[in-house]
């Protein structure tokens, strides 16, 4: 495959926009599960996809806030990778690079890339569920425990349940952040998509758009995925282990 990365790293250090798309799979050398790998204890019995919605927090808020207070707790504990270093590296050799995310954690923002664009929100971005959606500081909660309920805490501004700053199943993106990804893979010259499984809609669109537009789009995922489809290249390896090799030197 090393004749695969060089001509993927050919192709970054030729480019002069780049977006670098990533998923669960960027943080997983990190330690922080996958979105599907987290469900333990008193969630195990649910699909993350059912968990992660409007319903399951309003039928049991202790449930949901608990699974998120865990997962960011986490996330807290976890390090940026070398894959994360990498993209902190890849923006400051390509002035035209745009980090796009799914994730929740914080991993890229503290290896040093500086605004990554959370299509999926963040764990870190509380806030309440009233009129005024309040951005909502963390309770001294006492650490979270695998699979235990917890009680979201109330809005001081308004006293409604704080809610996780996540998109859940069924809502709608943060339409700038969607309408900035989308124009960032419709005009760049190489999408780099890393460690998603791309079937999360609609933000699996964005390499598909990348493809439409003619950029290469560069696939780093050890298992194959609905994206090899409209990849140029498909590296098949690890975030941490792909992503140094491909940073213009
Ligand atoms: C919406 C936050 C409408 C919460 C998440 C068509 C169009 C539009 C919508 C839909 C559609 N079809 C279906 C839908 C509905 C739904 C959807 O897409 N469902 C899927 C299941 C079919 N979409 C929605 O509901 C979206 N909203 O459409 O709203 C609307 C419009 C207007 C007004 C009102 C409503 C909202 C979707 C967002 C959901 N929230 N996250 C939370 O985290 O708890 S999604 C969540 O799952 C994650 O954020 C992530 O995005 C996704 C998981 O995907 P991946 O990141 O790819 O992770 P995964 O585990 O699947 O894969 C990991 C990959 O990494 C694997 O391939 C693995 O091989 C690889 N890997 C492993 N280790 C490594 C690695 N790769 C590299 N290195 C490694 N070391």
């Amino acid at each position: 495959m090393t004749g695969a990365i060089e001509a993927a790293a050919a192709l970054v250090a030729g480019a002069h926009s780049v977006v670098v798309f990533t998923g669960a799979g960027m943080s997983a050398e990190s330690g922080v599960p996958t979105f599907r790998d987290d469900l333990t204890g008193l969630w195990a019995r649910f699909d993350a996809e059912r968990l992660a919605t409007p319903e399951a927090f309003h039928a049991d808020p202790d449930l949901v806030w608990g699974w998120y207070e865990w997962r960011r707790s986490r996330a807290r504990r976890a390090e940026p990778n070398a894959g994360h270093r990498a993209v902190a590296a890849l923006e400051a050799a390509v002035p035209g690079t745009t980090v796009v995310t799914q994730n929740v954690d914080d991993l890229h923002e503290r290896a040093g890339s500086a605004a990554p664009n959370h299509l999926h929100g963040s764990l870190f971005a509380p806030r309440c569920i009233g009129a005024g959606a309040h951005p909502a500081v963390f309770p001294d909660a006492e650490e979270p425990q695998e699979g235990r309920r917890l009680a979201p805490p109330r809005c001081d501004a308004c006293g409604a349940l704080v809610r996780p700053g996540v998109v859940w199943f069924g809502e709608a993106l943060p339409e700038e952040a969607l309408r900035a990804a989308v124009a960032a893979a419709a005009s760049c010259d190489v999408l780099l998509t890393v460690g998603t499984s791309g079937v999360v809609y609609p933000a699996a669109e964005i390499p598909r758009i990348a493809a439409r537009a003619g950029a290469a789009v560069v696939q780093v995922n050890p298992d194959p995925t609905p994206l090899d489809a409209v990849s140029t290249l498909n590296l098949r390896g690890t975030a941490a282990t792909i992503l140094p090799a491909l940073v213009p030197v």
